[in-house]
């Protein structure tokens, strides 16, 4: 689980983190993202439509679409039936996370300070999100907290910008980052979302 789930934050340096409102944006949405240069695509269970958005992305070419906002074993079941490849939660519990390791499936559980990240590590999941990433601390919170918890390595989501991207990335524990900058609320822009999309690409690790 831990490789599988690196392998998907080593595709490119930012996830989307994406709130599909309308389900006729999925697909022209997921398509500007991988063209730009990002294909691991997070869709949040937060719209009624977020399930056959997984599935509609799915479809476009080079998209890895996985699950964001995953709260219970029944979201994380919902997921995977819809063809999710990764799962994201904000958090973890003893039930969601023995519901993940028992999947298999990637699993990117959220911590927000040490004794989150001891529960994860306990539970078998080193490759975590780190949320709420600027409120729970920004970069020098990850960087203090991960010295005695060094087996673990993070997403950090939750207020990250293409301007404090940089700083995140260039910690030794970040692999890649996470945030929804990328694509605006509203009928999408593709043009923009793919510039958005191509410069979050570019960003060093
Ligand atoms: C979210 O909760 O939507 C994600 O953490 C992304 O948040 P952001 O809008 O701060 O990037
Ligand atoms: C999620 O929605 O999965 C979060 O962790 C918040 O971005």
């Amino acid at each position: 689980q831990s490789e599988a789930v690196e392998k998907v934050m080593r595709l490119a340096p930012v996830i989307p983190v994406l709130v599909i409102e309308d389900i006729e944006h999925a697909r022209p949405i997921a398509e500007a993202l991988v063209a730009g240069g990002l294909p691991a695509l997070e869709v949040t269970l937060r719209t009624d439509c977020a399930l056959e958005a997984i599935r509609v992305m799915k479809q476009v070419p080079g998209a890895v679409v996985g699950a964001g906002t995953v709260l219970t074993p029944d979201d994380l079941k919902r997921s995977v039936d819809a063809g999710a490849e990764f799962i994201v939660s904000p958090g973890l519990t003893p039930n969601l996370a023995e519901a993940a390791y028992k999947s298999k499936i990637p699993f990117l559980p959220g911590t927000a300070n040490a004794s989150d990240i001891m529960f994860a590590l306990e539970c078998g999941f080193d490759r975590l999100k780190f949320f709420p990433a600027m409120a729970a601390g920004g970069p020098s919170a990850l960087k203090a907290i991960s010295a005695p918890l060094a087996a673990a390595k993070f997403c950090p989501t939750g207020g990250v910008t293409p301007q404090n991207a940089p700083e995140w990335l260039a910690l030794d524990a970040v692999i890649c980052v996470g945030g929804s900058w990328m694509v605006p609320k509203g009928k999408p822009d593709v043009a923009q979302i793919e510039a958005a999309a191509r410069a979050a690409a570019g960003l060093a690790r």
